[in-house]
Parts: C-alpha cells; structure tokens; sequence
C-alpha cells in the first residue's frame, strides 16, 4: 500500500486551510489512498473538549493533535490536519515525531486583512469588539512558519493548483 504521511496545515482563522484540506483529500482519495482530515470539528468536539483557545490550551489541542496524526500514519493512513496551530514550537515538536519526508508543513499564508473580511463565523468582528478574549491575529499570536515545504496565498493560488503543490509531495 501507499505509505503514511501527514500534511500540516497552518495559518489564520479563514485563511483556507479546510477547503484545502478537503479538496487534496478528495482528489487524493480518488486515487485510491486512504486518508483521514483531522480538523475542530473532529477533534475540539471530542477529544479535545476540554480545550479552549488559552495559549496553554492551543499548545495541549496541537501536542494531542500531532500525537492521534502520528499513530494513523503509522497505520499508513495519509493525514492532512486543518488547525491554526500557531506556534512554532508545537509545530516543531508535530514534525519530530515523523521520519524525514513524512511531514510536510503547508504554511496557508492567505493575509490577515483577507482572512478577516471573509471572516464566515464573525469571529475577528466580535474580536475586533472586544468580546472575544484571544482571537488569533488579532490579540493571540500567530508564529509564521520559517521552512515550510509548501506555502500557499488563497489570493495568489487556485484550490486546483494548491492540491497539485501538495500532491507533488505525496510520491516524493
Ligand atoms: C482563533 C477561534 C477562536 C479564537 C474560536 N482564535 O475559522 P474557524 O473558527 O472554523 O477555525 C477557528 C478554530 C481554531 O481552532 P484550532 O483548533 O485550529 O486552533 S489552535 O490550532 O490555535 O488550537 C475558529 C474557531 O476555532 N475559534 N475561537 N479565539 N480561532
């Protein structure tokens, strides 16, 4: 069978990251590999229910995240996770747990000010009004990638030609 590997997804809020997410495993998936989408729906639902968007509480959902990714590449699974893990550091520590080549870190760099005029749930509006405590980019970090294998600009890229980038790194 194919072998596993995980596709690391990262930037803002609204930056693109589940309709990338969905359009490579899709496609993918079509051509025969098994795959799994780890995204806050699936995982801040469940197992991570307990979390919030607390600095400490992003570091623990992206540490338990990284750790669920790399027991289902072991299954030989492709997994592509959908979170804003903002922080270098978590990052990092996801990427240690894999082989060379088994992560590949998809920096989603589609700008703040974009993000924010999609803004689908209101959440930098409620932010920028105070009522939201820590939302990212607004009053939370968020840590851009250094060496990510892919970057991709929503405002610059078609979803078509960001899931041939990614899949061009699935053979090699
Ligand atoms: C950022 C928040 C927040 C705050 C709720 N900051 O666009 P969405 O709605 O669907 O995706 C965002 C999601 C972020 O959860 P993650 O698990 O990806 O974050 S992290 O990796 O930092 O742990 C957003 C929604 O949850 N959301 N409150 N304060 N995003």
């Amino acid at each position: 069978g194919h072998q596993g590997k995980v596709f690391w997804l990262t930037g803002y809020s609204g930056s693109g990251k589940s309709t990338i997410a969905n359009s490579f495993e899709s496609a993918i998936h079509a051509e025969g590999y098994r795959t799994y989408t780890l995204d806050g729906d699936n995982i801040r639902h469940g197992l991570n229910k307990d979390l919030g968007f607390t600095d400490a509480d992003r570091v623990e959902n992206i540490r338990r995240v990284a750790e669920v990714a790399k027991l289902m590449v072991d299954a030989g699974l492709v997994v592509i996770t959908a979170f804003i893990s903002p922080f270098r550091s978590e990052r990092d520590f996801a990427r240690s747990l894999f082989e060379e080549g088994q992560f590949v870190e998809v920096f989603v760099d589609t700008p703040l000010d974009v993000c924010e005029s999609r803004d689908p749930k209101g959440l930098y509006k409620k932010a920028r009004a105070g009522q939201i405590p820590n939302m990212t980019g607004i009053n939370s970090a968020y840590e851009a990638p250094l060496h990510a294998e892919i970057r991709i600009d929503t405002t610059q890229a078609t979803p078509s030609e960001s899931v041939s980038l990614m899949k061009a790194k699935l053979t090699q």
